[in-house]
């Protein structure tokens, strides 16, 4: 029997609202611009969207900041515009997903203004310490590469931030921390809203503020990743909120392993529903993602064929707002540019789980084409740009990390034509338009049955209507060399994924007619090109 829950069964579409679409002309994307694509995503074929961060924000963080959990960034519209894209997304049977940014909040919330002053019931809503003999509380070091105690006069007492220093870390011992975080899930929910992107949820229960083992990054996570502690408030959310609606979650979840994941997916500990790992996006570094390493396909598909059996359901995604662009980091942007996007697409979306697809992979946006720091605007660049330069690391090579690595390459506007600033404003927009926004966008592949764009409506037409593809058991069938085949089976019915992203070319390990081809062939057989894949029946 197919499980027909809702979010087993949608594709859904990441929506980064700073650089999606601007429908004012102030250079940053709103919720009136998002609302002016509805048709185009509809097209699509996608069936949830996830918003990144839309709320009130000094944006030190781009909206992972957030000052206001229950209003919205006057950069991006109202609460009645809010309202009008849920309208208008469920007249299109679109679910809308919020992301849900609960471990940390801005400096300038008013619970940390009153916190700084021990202003009841705030007192103790954030992670609040004395400093040793004049030193930091510990040796813990934060996700953007600085150490995180930060001092504050007025209180007289350093508090944590595993991120940004303007991102204070909620304290979930305040029974009070609690409450207020599930009236936020309840505001939207019951504003309409389909579920939430639970940011590193899995952080949220520090265990204790000891000094951690030193690791060459994030010193100090042994005593926060996935404690008992995380679980049992999980739990809790899900008892008090979210089972009381039809809503779906997906934690992102820093550093889990498939059993940390499983006891946070497995529907018998009601926790959440899915879960974000990250293994897959740690092919190409050491630990941390600025250790640059060679990206390896083997080693890519070996982590996301482990991933496929140890988790009943996945979720898969080779793209986010914190990520490079895909094709120009598993694929060849240079010389196989469609082929690769659409290569890349094959694998992704006939992957067993929910798919996740990041704004402009459907047209194979690169990486930006910054040429030094002057254009980058995100917060973490800045502070490795500095740090490795406290370290004294040759430019050449502190520039090539940033290249490869900054998110920044995620973040640059959507490319919808060939105008100026792609389409995306018609002011200055907040980041720069990649100059290949001129061949690159959706307009031109609007009219091109061949393009990436057209491609992606093919393959996430055959999938939305493939109960195979949907919900079939995965079993690998070979790796090696860059190629890659899994088969999907259920109810008697089967269907075989085949690529080759080896950058040469290969001889098919299987062979089959095509439902879908990259290259456009009936039949798969004999030799596939350097970037090619299908999807067959044996
Ligand atoms: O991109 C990363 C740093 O290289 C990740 O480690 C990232 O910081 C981590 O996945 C957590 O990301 C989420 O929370 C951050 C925010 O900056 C990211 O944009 C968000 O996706 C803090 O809220
Ligand atoms: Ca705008």
């Amino acid at each position: 029997m197919a499980d027909t829950k809702w979010w087993k069964e949608r594709i859904v579409y990441q929506i980064y609202p700073m650089s999606f679409c601007d429908s004012n002309g102030d250079g940053i994307g709103d919720l009136q611009g998002i609302i002016s694509k509805l048709d185009y995503l509809k097209k699509l074929g996608v069936g949830v969207l996830w918003l990144s961060p839309v709320y009130p924000s000094p944006n030190e963080d781009n909206g992972y900041d957030i000052s206001d959990y229950c209003g919205i960034h006057p950069d991006y519209g109202t609460l009645e515009d809010m309202d009008e894209l849920l309208r208008q997304a469920h007249e299109r049977d679109i679910k809308i997903i919020l992301d849900l940014v609960i471990n940390h909040t801005s400096k300038a919330h008013e619970w940390f203004q009153k916190s700084r002053q021990r202003i009841e019931p705030y007192t103790d809503y954030y992670i609040w310490k004395k400093g040793k003999k004049g030193k930091k509380p510990s040796n813990w070091t934060s996700f953007f590469g600085e150490d995180c105690w930060e001092y504050d006069e007025l209180r007289g007492e350093y508090y944590l931030h595993l991120f940004a220093k303007g991102q204070p870390d909620l304290n979930y011992r305040c029974p009070s921390v609690v409450d207020a975080v599930e009236d936020v899930m309840r505001f939207w929910l019951d504003r309409g809203v389909d579920g939430f992107r639970c940011d590193v949820i899995n952080i949220l229960w520090k265990n204790s503020l000891d000094n951690g083992k030193w690791k060459p990054a994030l010193t100090g996570s042994e005593h926060y990743i996935s404690t008992d502690g995380l679980h049992r408030l999980l739990h809790r959310f899900n008892e008090d909120v979210l089972t009381k609606y039809d809503c779906y979650t997906v934690g992102e979840t820093v550093f889990v392993t498939p059993k940390m994941a499983d006891d946070l997916v497995n529907p018998a500990r009601g926790e959440l529903n899915t879960v974000f790992s990250f293994e897959h996006m740690e092919t190409d570094c050491y630990f941390v993602k600025w250790f640059l390493r060679r990206f390896s396909p083997d080693r890519f598909f070996s982590c996301l064929s482990k991933w496929q059996t140890s988790l009943d359901w996945n979720t898969v995604y080779f793209e986010n707002h914190d990520q490079p662009r895909s094709v120009s980091r598993f694929g060849d942007d240079i010389h196989y540019h469609d082929e690769s996007a659409k290569t890349l697409a094959t694998l992704l979306l006939s992957l067993r789980g929910t798919a996740f697809i990041f704004e402009g992979q459907e047209i194979g946006m690169t990486n930006f084409d910054f040429e030094d720091m002057t254009p980058v605007r995100d917060v973490e660049s800045h502070n490795i740009w500095a740090l490795t330069g406290r370290l004294r690391l040759p430019k050449a090579l502190r520039w090539r990390m940033i290249k490869q690595k900054s998110r920044d390459n995620a973040r640059t506007p959507m490319q919808w034509s060939g105008e100026a600033n792609g389409g995306f404003t018609t002011g200055t927009p907040w980041l720069s338009v990649n100059s290949n926004h001129k061949t690159i966008n959706v307009a031109a592949q609007e009219e091109d049955f061949g393009s990436v764009l057209n491609y992606y409506r093919r393959l996430i037409a055959l999938r939305n209507g493939s109960s195979v593809l949907k919900f079939g058991s995965y079993k690998e069938l070979y790796l090696k060399d860059g190629v890659f085949a899994f088969e999907r089976e259920y109810e008697g019915e089967s269907l075989v994924t085949v690529v080759n992203i080896s950058g040469s070319v290969r001889i098919t390990p299987l062979v089959g007619d095509c439902l879908i081809s990259t290259e456009g062939r009936a039949r798969l057989e004999g030799e596939m090109k350097p970037y090619e894949a299908a999807i067959i029946r044996r």
